[in-house]
């Protein structure tokens, strides 16, 4: 399909790169000097956008290809994306559901260990040559905690199982109650972070959900309470996270994701007892290349067969 032209919003994996440039004539458009000339000379020959998670696609922008017909995202999350806005142009959402979900259960079990038993500050400790007496003791134990899942989706069930076999009770808060697990169910976030000891955020970033876990929410967590974030930055609101760690109204957090990635708040930095990881739920090898290649399958499937294989609940396949 060499006729067919697609715009590669951001930098994704060098195989993903191959793969789309063997099989498309695909444009990079980091590569491109002049957007506004490009997308006025090119916008109408491309039909497809390959976005990486990074570059705001929203309705104005997609209204610059006339002729665009499909959006592959690397990642589940698709925040990045009015995908309202591009239901509305009739054009056609996909993402890449189910070949990172254990991955990234893995990684937020692991931040949470880390958190909770402070082993990156410990880490920091022994290599600081201090190792002449006892390092001391966690005040956080696992032991006999509940763990409060904001967002049981996919990843949410999958660290719940793991936390489950760990011995923790959990419990959740999502819109919808769901009815086929026996999980205890919150009907608010606040009655969740009020009955929680680990407050655990794996819901979708967005306009919904935006700084939701806030100074009110914060409070009601506690003093002894921990906030792990491997969902998205926007949804937790960083200046009152900072001012609770910083004053006690929480013990510790452990954050995967942050509100304006790549920069991370001095203020953070600076915290012993925070660990901060660099936006690596999903980043192994195994798992990336999946991602990458479930979005290039979806691309040939959509320019071959006429469909989407993952397309996301805003643009349903086949079309109401
Ligand atoms: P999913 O299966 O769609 O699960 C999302 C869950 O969140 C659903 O149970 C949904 O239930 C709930 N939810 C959505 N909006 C909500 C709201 N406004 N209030 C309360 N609950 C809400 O998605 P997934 O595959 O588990 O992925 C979840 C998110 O993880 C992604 O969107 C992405 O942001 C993040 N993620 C991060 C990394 C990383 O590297 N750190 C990697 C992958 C994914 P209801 O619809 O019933 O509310
Ligand atoms: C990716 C993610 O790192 O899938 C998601 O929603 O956050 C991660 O798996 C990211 O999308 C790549 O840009």
């Amino acid at each position: 399909m060499p006729d067919i032209e697609l715009l590669m919003t951001d930098r994704q994996p060098a195989q993903v790169q191959e793969e789309l440039s063997r099989r498309f004539r695909l444009h990079r458009y980091w590569e491109i000097e002049d957007h506004g000339q490009w997308l006025e000379s090119y916008g109408a020959n491309i039909r497809g956008l390959a976005c990486g998670g990074h570059t705001p696609i929203d309705g104005p922008f997609i209204r610059r290809f006339p002729n665009l017909e499909i959006i592959a995202n690397f990642g589940v999350g698709y925040d990045n994306i009015d995908a309202s806005a591009a239901a509305a142009e009739k054009v056609v959402v996909t993402n890449t559901p189910d070949v990172l979900t254990e991955e990234v259960a893995d990684t937020a079990i692991g931040l949470m260990i880390m958190t909770v038993r402070e082993l990156s500050a410990a880490e920091r400790w022994l290599r600081a040559g201090n190792w002449k007496s006892a390092y001391p003791l966690s005040p956080g134990t696992l032991r006999n905690k509940r763990l409060g899942i904001f967002g049981l989706g996919r990843i949410g069930e999958a660290i719940a199982r793991r936390a489950e076999a760990m011995g923790m009770d959990i419990a959740y808060h999502n819109r919808t109650r769901r009815t086929d697990i026996s999980y205890a169910y919150c009907p608010s976030l606040l009655a969740l972070a009020e009955q929680s000891d680990i407050l655990m955020c794996v819901a979708p970033g967005g306009p919904a959900t935006h700084h939701i876990i806030d100074a009110t929410i914060l409070r009601a967590l506690g003093s002894d309470g921990v906030l792990i974030n491997i969902g998205r930055g926007s949804t937790v609101d960083e200046t009152a996270l900072i001012e609770a760690l910083r004053n006690g109204t929480i013990r510790s957090a452990g954050l995967d994701v942050f509100e304006n990635e790549p920069h991370v708040p001095e203020e953070l930095m600076v915290m012993d007892h925070v660990v901060l990881l660099p936006h690596v739920g999903s980043a192994s090898v195994h798992t990336r290349n999946a991602m990458g290649q479930l979005k290039v399958d979806n691309l040939v499937n959509w320019f071959e067969n006429g469909a989407p294989l993952t397309p996301v609940p805003e643009t349903p396949w086949p079309r109401d």
